[in-house]
């Protein structure tokens, strides 16, 4: 009997060692596995529409982010996952306000040593000036990835699912770490400064004029670029320094112009404006004196480029110097907004302005 009764205690205390060691090295894997937040803001991401054949007509914003990551138990595998659901919009939506409540939000989460990097799902049609202000403003070097899709969750191949899954593996990994703010999309990893929107219905909508920074193959990130211009914290510009974002705007400039955007931009207290010129950032002469004006009123004139790539050349066709006119680098008229806002945080004076846009 006690030699049973030796055996029973035996293989009871057996057991019980195999379910410490199993629970000891899944807690391990567990503890290695990095812990990130995923951040819902809405987006064609979370769209649904009328039926799986909808595809680029459909309800934006209107999943969940948990309901998102709840259809992918695959990521479990890759990170630790944590969501909040801080909007729920289309990207169109979004304004220096939430810009900010944004930022702040990633900005407080990453100086958590519990968090080792952020996913923010986002609609497509802003995402590229979300992720240059992140990039710019952001004072960590750890992985912030947006990630958005151009079908709705809901559509016959729907590219979002893959997008976040894709998206985590990129957070996750150690080689994302201080490469700034990117952008999966479409199994492409983008650096915020270079990509940009440039379809309104295709997959493959992101490109950036130097192309991606990699691409994500089976689970493994690949990079094969870096990032030129400052970015995170060797930027000058700090989300906790920044109250308010100083009013910038926009015009598009076409054949027989009208001269009203501008001085209504300005009757409404713009303190920039983004001339989004003709080719090299070209003004019409029918439009000359008042660009002229605009500036004579305080209010700062940024030549940029309508073309979709390239930069504008100083004193080239338009006497900068002598307008007091700043010129962009590349950056395109949306994200030369971004820059401009951010650079008024720091200067009126226009050399130093002219040489933020030569930095970022
Ligand atoms: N409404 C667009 C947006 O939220 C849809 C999209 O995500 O592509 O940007």
């Amino acid at each position: 009997m006690h030699y049973i009764s030796y055996m029973a205690i035996r293989c009871f205390l057996l057991s019980m060692v195999a379910v410490m060691l199993f629970c000891a090295s899944a807690w391990a894997q567990e503890a290695q596995k990095p812990n990130i937040v995923i951040i819902g803001t809405g987006g064609t991401i979370a769209g649904v529409g009328k039926s799986n054949a909808n595809v680029s007509a459909y309800q934006s914003a209107v999943l969940p982010i948990d309901t998102l990551i709840k259809a992918l138990p695959e990521i479990t595998n890759i990170a630790n996952i944590k969501m909040e659901q801080i909007f729920q919009m289309g990207s169109e939506s979004f304004n220096n306000e939430r810009l900010l409540k944004l930022t702040r939000r990633v900005s407080e989460l990453l100086k958590s040593k519990e968090v080792d990097g952020v996913v923010i799902t986002h609609g497509t049609d802003t995402m590229e000036e979300t992720s240059y202000f992140l990039n710019l403003t952001i004072k960590s070097e750890k992985p912030v990835v947006l990630v958005g899709a151009m079908r709705p969750a809901s559509a016959l191949s729907a590219d979002g699912p893959l997008n976040i899954y894709n998206a985590v593996i990129v957070v996750a990994h150690k080689d994302s770490a201080g490469k700034g703010t990117l952008i999966v999309m479409n199994d492409e990893i983008h650096a915020a400064r270079d990509v940009t929107k440039t379809s309104s219905v295709k997959i493959e909508t992101f490109r950036s004029l130097y192309g991606p920074l990699g691409t994500i193959v089976e689970g493994t990130p690949r990079y094969y670029r870096l990032p030129a211009r400052p970015h995170t914290i060797q930027s000058e510009f700090d989300i906790d320094a920044i109250d308010t974002l100083p009013e910038v705007n926009v015009v598009y400039a076409h054949e027989n112009m009208s001269r009203v955007p501008y001085d209504a931009l300005v009757a409404a207290g713009t303190k920039a404006i983004i001339h989004m010129g003709v080719g090299n950032g070209s003004v019409a002469d029918y439009i000359t004196d008042a660009l002229k004006e605009v500036r004579a009123k305080g209010v700062f004139v940024v030549r940029a480029t309508r073309t979709g790539g390239g930069i504008v050349v100083r004193n080239g066709e338009i006497n900068d110097d002598q307008n007091d006119y700043i010129v962009t680098d590349d950056q395109n008229p949306a994200k030369a907004r971004i820059l401009m806002a951010l650079a008024l945080t720091k200067t009126t004076n226009t050399k130093e302005l002219q040489e933020i846009f030569w930095k970022y």
